[in-house]
């Protein structure tokens, strides 16, 4: 059995991290209160799931797992993208950030409204081993919010061939066996069971 501690602090990204990797033969360790949230100074998603994993690796002393994700809308130049926690503001809610993303794309027609959620994983190792796996959801942003599953963009996140589903009209197990951060753990899964 693989055990990794765990990098984020959201715990609807470590719900869906917890689903999949269960599955994969992996087990996680809560990430220990004590530890400050990490600033996400890096430029890309990449940078910032490394720099997580390095700190949780630096104050346990275990390997460490982080996830990072963006919301790349091609309308908006590839915006909200590594800012999608803060688009709307540093403390923005998650219906602070749809409601944002709603209004910027009010004008914008439903043949130009296509994006897709991007998920780096990283791994890191006390030897200071570091690996990345990436994994991609093609969708498209609808004009309102529809459907109570999931979390953050996921009400207005319509995926491509699910017959214009959001989302949250997934079930969770609809999510994980298809979502960006599914098809990453997924992808690590591989790596690991490569290497080992
Ligand atoms: P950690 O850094 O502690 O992991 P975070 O919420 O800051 O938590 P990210 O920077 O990776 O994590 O996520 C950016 C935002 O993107 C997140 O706050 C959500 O609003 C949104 N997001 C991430 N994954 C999503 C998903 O699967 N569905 C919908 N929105 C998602």
């Amino acid at each position: 059995m693989t055990t990794f501690v765990l990098a984020t602090a959201n715990p609807h990204k470590s719900l869906e991290m917890r689903a999949v990797l269960s599955e994969l033969g992996v087990e996680l360790l809560e990430r220990p209160d004590d530890v400050p949230e990490v600033d996400e100074t890096e430029a890309t998603l990449e940078g910032n799931a490394l720099l997580k994993a390095r700190t949780l690796v630096a104050a346990t002393g275990r390997a460490a797992i982080a996830d990072d994700t963006g919301l790349f809308v091609d309308a908006l130049e590839g915006r909200p993208g590594v800012f999608s926690a803060r688009y709307a503001g540093e403390h923005a809610s998650y219906d602070d950030n749809v409601a944002q993303l709603l209004g910027e794309l009010e004008a914008v027609p439903q043949e130009s409204r296509a994006a897709r959620f991007r998920t780096v994983i990283a791994v890191v190792y006390p030897s200071g081993e570091e690996l990345c796996v990436e994994g991609v959801l093609e969708g498209r942003i609808a004009t309102g919010r529809r459907g109570a599953n999931g979390f953050g963009y996921d009400p207005v996140f319509e995926v491509l061939g699910t017959g214009g589903r959001t989302l949250a009209e997934l079930t969770p197990e609809e999510k994980n066996a298809l979502s960006h951060r599914g098809r990453a753990l997924r992808a690590l899964a591989q790596v690991l069971a490569a290497s080992s």
